[in-house]
């Protein structure tokens, strides 16, 4: 058993606005990979921190100044604006079964008491240096204009028009530039520390040489307007406070700075989209580096979603929301919508769309057709030959079925090795959610393990066509048709310990209609080892349930 722990977070998301699909999705994809790590190690549910040998943490990003100026167009103090929005996040995850074992918030005393502590001790070795910054300066915008915007705009305010000015503030700087040679050899030689590959070139591409790192700012300087107060203030100096980069990245460090925490760290993953792959991939490595901390296992930069085939936005009315993605699961179950977000999402490849009729296709597919009524048609013969009650496997040679034409003559048992194929697919797990120091992040693939099975035992029924043999009454066929049912509902037992860590609702009906809730503290090996030790028993009930997953028409 995996006892190194594992530790996983998402981005913490801006509090400016509510969450929309892509915080939805990050955190989903966070969810499902530790329900699997959960269930790898025999931890079924989230533990005791103390205990927990899988931690899951999300949470919110509050100090930035789009959050004060969005409390300000909504009537309210930052602070204010941030508490209404963090619950939004909260309940919106609660709302799609996401199962984190802690939430931070950057304005929580727990963080912000920590993160000046950071900064001294970079400060005490040097890595943060007090210099000064020049730059163009917008004084009707009070912000800084990037030299090549500058440019483009003569020198002038693109808002006033008036002339910008070169202004000269005191900084804080820390020394990026350092650690460049370092940080280009770790990315070099670990090549799953930032992955998927593609993202991984790109930010090698920016390490090696020619290419320069320079030292960057880490304060923003705090004056009379309200909106510069906001954040926590660089130690020993009230005029400047830490720029919210910086301040957020911390998060990952200080909810496990604790001393029943510490064991956690380093992270096992930093799951983050593309968009924010450079800070997470060279500058919270340098951070750690220059705070001799260990580095975290890996980075994922996962791709972005787009909707109906073109980039979302709310004046193309394609935008998908949060109202948007509970319309999804009140038509297609909470199940339908983490599946299609766990399997269809952008991780490692191009981007992906949500469009409408993919969704349908994908639900109906694999869900409704595959899951759904397999398990109903299995369920439905076990009632109907067996009075509900689940028959021996006994090893019998399969009859020839003369109404389909077919010869088939093997052992029942050789048909189809359901114990190989199951093994296979306990190994299909493990290589995509990294376990056993794999490397795979991709807990969408693990999924389509379980939903490889389900299509086995379908093709298993389109072969043996126990309706057919259930016709005939001598002792050889009832003995067939009893062997390929249970062979059928064991291996959907096993699929569905492989399925649950996306569909969270009905999975869990199941096992309680067929008395195969996985007892706590197994891991996914050992549940899943064909007529092993969690195997369904003869005799069990196992009868016609409710329809997990009706058909869906287009509409
Ligand atoms: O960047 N498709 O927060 P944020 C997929 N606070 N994922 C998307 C997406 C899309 N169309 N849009 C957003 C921040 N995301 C900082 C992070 S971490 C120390 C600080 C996801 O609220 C994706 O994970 O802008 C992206 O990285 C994150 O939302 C950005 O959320």
């Amino acid at each position: 058993m995996t006892t190194q722990p594992y530790y996983l977070t998402t981005p913490i998301y801006y509090v400016n606005d509510r969450p929309h699909i892509g915080h939805c999705y990050t955190t989903l994809v966070a969810d499902v990979m530790a329900r699997f790590q959960r269930l790898w190690r025999g931890q079924t549910q989230p533990a005791p921190t103390d205990q927990a040998s899988v931690f899951f943490l999300t949470g919110t990003d509050e100090h930035a100044d789009k959050v004060v100026k969005s409390a300000a167009e909504h009537g309210k103090g930052p602070q204010e604006w941030a508490d209404i929005n963090a619950a939004e996040f909260v309940k919106a995850f609660a709302s799609l079964g996401i199962a984190n074992d802690d939430f931070i918030r950057t304005s929580e005393p727990r963080h912000k008491d920590k993160v000046p502590g950071y900064i001294s001790r970079l400060m005490a070795s040097g890595d943060i240096y007090k210099g000064e910054y020049t730059g163009w300066y917008d004084e009707g915008q009070e912000a800084y204009v990037p030299e090549n915007e500058a440019r483009e705009n003569d020198y002038k305010s693109k808002i006033s028009k008036k002339p910008l000015v070169k202004r000269t503030e005191a900084c804080y700087f820390f020394r990026l530039g350092k650690y460049q040679q370092r940080l280009h050899q770790h990315i070099e030689q670990n090549p799953g520390f930032v992955q998927p590959d593609a993202r991984r070139q790109e930010v090698l591409g920016r390490l090696r040489p020619p290419a320069e790192l320079f030292d960057i700012p880490v304060s923003r300087p705090v004056t009379n307007d309200p909106a510069t107060q906001w954040g926590v203030r660089v130690p020993g100096d009230e005029a400047n406070r830490v720029y919210v980069w910086i301040d957020a990245l911390f998060n990952y460090l200080t909810v496990v700075d604790t001393p029943e925490r510490r064991r956690l760290w380093p992270a096992a993953v930093h799951l983050i989209g593309k968009d924010i792959l450079w800070f997470h991939a060279v500058i919270w490595p340098a951070l750690l580096m220059a705070l001799n901390e260990p580095l975290p296992g890996t980075i994922f930069g996962h791709g972005w979603w787009i909707s109906e085939g073109e980039k979302m936005s709310k004046s193309m009315g394609n935008f998908i929301d949060l109202e948007k993605l509970h319309e999804y699961a009140a038509k297609f179950g909470l199940d339908g919508l983490r599946w299609f977000l766990a399997t269809q999402g952008p991780l490692s490849g191009s981007d992906a769309d949500f469009s409408h009729a993919r969704f349908v296709e994908v639900y109906n597919t694999d869900l409704a057709n595959a899951v759904g009524n397999c398990v109903s048609r299995v369920g439905n013969m076990v009632e109907k030959y067996f009075g509900g009650s689940l028959p021996a496997n006994e090893t019998v040679e399969l009859v020839a079925d003369p109404a389909a034409g077919a010869t088939i003559m093997q052992p029942l048992a050789t048909l189809y090795d359901w114990k190989r194929l199951s093994q296979e697919a306990v190994g299909e797990v493990a290589k995509n959610i990294g376990a056993d120091g794999q490397q795979g992040f991709d807990p969408g693939a693990a999924l389509l393990a379980g939903a490889k099975l389900v299509r086995h035992v379908d093709a298993f029924i389109g072969l043996t066509r126990p309706f057919t043999v259930a016709k005939r009454t001598d002792d050889q066929s009832k003995r067939a048709l009893a062997a390929i049912l249970y062979q059928c509902a064991e291996t959907l037992r096993v699929a569905s310990v492989i399925l649950s860590p996306a569909l969270t609702t009905k999975i869990p009906q199941l096992w309680q209609a067929w008395g195969c809730q996985p007892p706590a503290g197994t891991t996914l090996a050992n549940l899943c080892e064909w007529g092993g030790h969690h195997a369904l028993k003869p005799g069990q009930k196992v009868g016609k349930g409710e329809i997990l997953y009706m058909r869906a028409d287009g509409a």
